[in-house]
């Protein structure tokens, strides 16, 4: 799918700014901004979502292997009309070839990242489209909706790989995410690019930056809503 125009959501700018790989690391990342992280399990697609949001082949290291992503890793993102925002790819989850001590390892530091993490506005959760939700995915939907109460994050599902699926079975796949995860669901393939401009619209919608949730923040302000 090649795209002939124009978009304000287009990533014009976006560097590598920098990793952790235990949660005292937090400390010396030098990183302001709103951020957005990719989540889901390991081969899921997250890391080839961001280069494709981004607009860079390169930007993000994409294996067929599960388990490339060790790290969080940092990327701030400038887009066409000036949003400035920094990208988080998280370590892949549900890799049995882990030890046991590596998984409790990845689990605090992602835990203690979604826990506490102020910056963070957003957590785009990335499924496999012909998997379907899986425990893990639940137990991390259910870890944020309890933890981040007083710090509400938008949350949005990325069915992944839907190149992979039958154009008949989309919208029942797409259905049936939904109901099960309980917030929006969009379909994505980085290898279509289909879904690139829903999913780029559907992040800044729940983190807060599409001009819809702008005109009504303005409009609560003036007491109007
Ligand atoms: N067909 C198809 N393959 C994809 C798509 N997205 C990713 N892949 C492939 O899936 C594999 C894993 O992709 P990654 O982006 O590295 O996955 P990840 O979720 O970052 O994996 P970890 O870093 O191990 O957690 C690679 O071989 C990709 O080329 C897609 O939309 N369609
Ligand atoms: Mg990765």
């Amino acid at each position: 799918m090649t795209r002939s125009v124009s978009l304000p959501c287009d990533i014009i700018d976006a560097e590598f700014v920098g990793a952790i790989a235990r949660p005292a690391d937090e400390a010396t990342l030098q990183v302001t901004g709103a951020e957005i992280a990719f989540a889901g399990r390991s081969n899921v697609g997250k890391s080839s979502l961001i280069n494709t949001l981004a607009s860079r082949r390169g930007l993000v290291r994409v294996s067929a292997t599960p388990g490339c992503t060790r790290q969080i890793n940092f990327f701030t993102a400038r887009a066409r009309d000036n949003l400035n925002l920094v990208l988080v790819d998280l370590p892949g989850y549900g890799f049995a070839k882990r030890s046991k001590s590596e998984r409790s390892e990845w689990a605090e530091l992602i835990e203690n990242y979604l826990k506490k993490r102020s910056s963070l506005r957003a957590l785009v959760l990335l499924v496999d489209s012909r998997r379907g939700l899986e425990e893990d995915d639940l137990e991390l939907l259910t870890f944020v909706a309890q933890t981040r109460k007083s710090t509400p994050i938008g949350v949005l599902v990325v069915a992944t790989k839907v190149d992979k699926i039958q154009a008949s079975k989309k919208a029942s796949t797409l259905a049936a995410l939904k109901k099960a995860s309980g917030v929006p669901v969009l379909g994505f393939s980085s290898e279509t690019r289909e879904g690139y401009e829903a999913v780029w619209r559907g992040i800044r919608h729940v983190a807060g930056f599409s001009a819809e949730a702008a005109e009504l923040a303005a409009k609560t302000v003036q007491g109007e809503a």
